[in-house]
């Protein structure tokens, strides 16, 4: 398992039979971009896409992105193959959406084209198996879009453990497929989006990234998006998919620990460390009982804090 300390708050979708999508793209400070090669790009456009996003690979990001992926073709479209072969020629593919993963044997698919690329590339076998592109290990990221897929989610998560780096759900053709309406309260992916978050973190999955918030324009699109971030947030997800730049510093902020809860983190773990030396368990900070699981909680905090940028070292010597 590669990128355990991978921090992908959002992952912002660039269609990429835009060139214009695309040069904007390089200009944007986003921890993680998906140049699209499969729904925003019709039928027509795909080589053309192809192209374009393999050029776009082996171009600088001056903004600040931090980690380009490319969401490919779904196995099931036959499309998956030629994206493949082209995206093989950059030296600079690190990661890889998968849509529509119905089964293991889609990523055992990828997987195998990956391998053997790797094989007539005369790259170095690697020695836990894992899929390599100019040394490079390249890690996955499996679209959950049906009901078929939630299904088999155990075995998905488990076919390919080198190369999966997360789950992440596709609102919109769960939707379709379960003939269900998506509505405010998104009570109808309540299931979905908790059986997604359990089996990631089940499978020690680094990333969870939840639904789209399809509007984007309106003061209340951003209020809908706040809301909708903390719901997934509250789930158990760490990151979420954006299909547009004005969504990203939303996001990234609210899948940030608050500056309120840093200070509280750090402040649990040096008080856990006199608490220690007394030999107590179990203590009280502010009034709250603080033990294992707490402290526990504090030192992901402060992890993720160090993560996102925070000056953790500062607030250690405020304490
Ligand atoms: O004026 P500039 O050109 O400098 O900047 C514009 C525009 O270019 C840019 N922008 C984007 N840049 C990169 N990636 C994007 N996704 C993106 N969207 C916009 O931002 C500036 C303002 O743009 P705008 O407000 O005028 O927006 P447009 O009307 O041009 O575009 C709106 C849509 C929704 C069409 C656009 O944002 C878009 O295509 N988004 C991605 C759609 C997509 O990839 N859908 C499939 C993935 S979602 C999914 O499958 C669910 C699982």
């Amino acid at each position: 398992m590669a990128a355990k300390n991978v921090l992908r708050r959002a992952m912002l979708y660039v269609p990429g039979s835009s060139q214009r999508f695309l040069d904007k793209s390089r200009s944007l400070n986003v921890d993680c971009i998906a140049y699209d090669l499969e729904d925003s790009v019709t039928p027509n456009r795909k080589a053309e896409a192809r192209s374009l996003v393999r050029k776009a690979l082996d171009l600088d990001t001056p903004g600040g992105v931090k980690e380009r992926a490319v969401r490919i073709n779904s196995v099931g479209s036959g499309l998956a193959l030629a994206d493949l072969q082209e995206l093989a020629k950059s030296q600079n593919l690190t990661t890889l959406v998968v849509p529509k993963v119905e089964s293991a044997s889609d990523l055992t698919f990828i997987s195998d084209v990956l391998a053997h690329t790797r094989s007539t590339q005369m790259q170095p076998h690697s020695h836990n198996g894992s899929e390599t592109k100019g040394g490079t290990q390249i890690g996955v990221l499996a679209l959950i879009e049906s009901a078929r897929s939630l299904s088999n989610l155990q075995e998905i998560c488990r076919a390919t453990p080198h190369m999966l780096q997360g789950l992440v759900f596709a609102a919109e053709d769960f939707a379709l497929d379960m003939s269900i309406t998506r509505t405010p309260s998104l009570m109808e992916f309540l299931y979905a989006r908790q059986m997604i978050a359990t089996a990631a973190r089940a499978h020690n999955l680094p990333s969870t990234l939840d639904l789209v918030t399809t509007a984007f324009k309106s003061e209340a699109d951003q209020e809908t998006l706040v809301n909708e971030c903390e719901q997934g947030k509250g789930m158990g997800y760490n990151g979420k998919q954006c299909i547009h730049p004005s969504q990203v510093q939303t996001v990234q902020r609210i899948f940030s620990p608050s500056p309120q809860e840093v200070e509280w983190a750090v402040r649990i773990t040096i008080a856990q460390k006199r608490a220690e030396e007394q030999g107590k368990g179990a203590w009280a900070m502010d009034g709250k009982m603080i033990d294992a699981p707490v402290e526990g909680k504090a030192r992901a905090v402060v992890a993720k804090a160090e993560l996102c940028g925070f000056e953790v070292a500062e607030l250690r010597e405020k304490y």
